[in-house]
């Protein structure tokens, strides 16, 4: 079975924004090109976790994009995701790769080259590297590594290296150029008035080069 880990992954956030909800967001980012959608939501109940990741798994079925479990994985497992995406503190990823099986997709969050190491040594599938850029999305996100580290993770790691933290569709090219194999986003899609259009404008971003 092919593991399908996407350029464009949309993290869905309703802490940033009230006007969407995670299903909505989704819908949004689908009909925009996203070739993954991340479901993260920190608080509230298991269930209600459960209940949103089946709307939005349902709905990434019908469109033939990869969805993934922020953190949970009782409930990436509970929905049968495409996969889970495991912080530095979350679920150990090979026990993760044990319980869900090797067909599913494991991401792992890295800050640093060292913590980008680890999760390629634990199995990740891929290594979501960052924050490259300034954001207030994650609050402990530490300092920006910036685009030179980026390229020092791609040249480590023989596996794909998602960037996050502040792109946007002006700095999309550049973490490319520097070995990214895709970038993933909270803010640029869920704050925008538009994130239909404002995953449109990274899908560009991400085809056709500098906008
Ligand atoms: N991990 C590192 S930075 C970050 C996460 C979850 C936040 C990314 O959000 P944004 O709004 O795309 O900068
Ligand atoms: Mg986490």
């Amino acid at each position: 079975m092919t593991k399908l880990i996407g350029k464009l992954h949309v993290i869905t956030d309703t802490v940033l924004q009230s006007r969407f909800s995670h299903i909505e967001q989704a819908e949004l980012a689908i009909r925009g090109g996203a070739d993954t959608i991340q479901f993260r939501q920190k608080a509230g109940s298991t269930r209600e976790m459960i209940a949103n990741s089946r709307r939005i798994k349902r709905l990434c079925v019908e469109a033939g994009v990869s969805f993934i479990v922020n953190d949970r994985l009782d409930v990436a497992i509970a929905v049968e995701a495409d996969g889970v995406h495991l912080g530095q503190d979350d679920f150990p990823a090979p026990l993760a790769r044990r319980l869900f099986g090797k067909d599913k997709i494991i991401g792992g969050s890295a800050a640093i080259l060292d913590e980008a190491i680890k999760c390629y040594e634990e199995g990740v599938d891929y290594v979501g590297f960052g924050p490259i850029f300034p954001t207030s999305s994650k609050e402990d996100a530490g300092p920006v590594s910036g685009i030179e580290k980026l390229k020092d993770v791609v040249k480590a790691i023989p596996v794909p290296i998602i960037a996050i933290g502040g792109i946007t569709p002006g700095n999309t090219q550049d973490v490319l150029e520097a070995g990214a194999a895709g970038i993933a986003v909270i803010s640029a899609v869920c704050c925008s008035p538009n994130p239909e259009e404002a995953t449109q404008e990274l899908y560009r971003a991400l085809t056709e080069g500098k906008t």
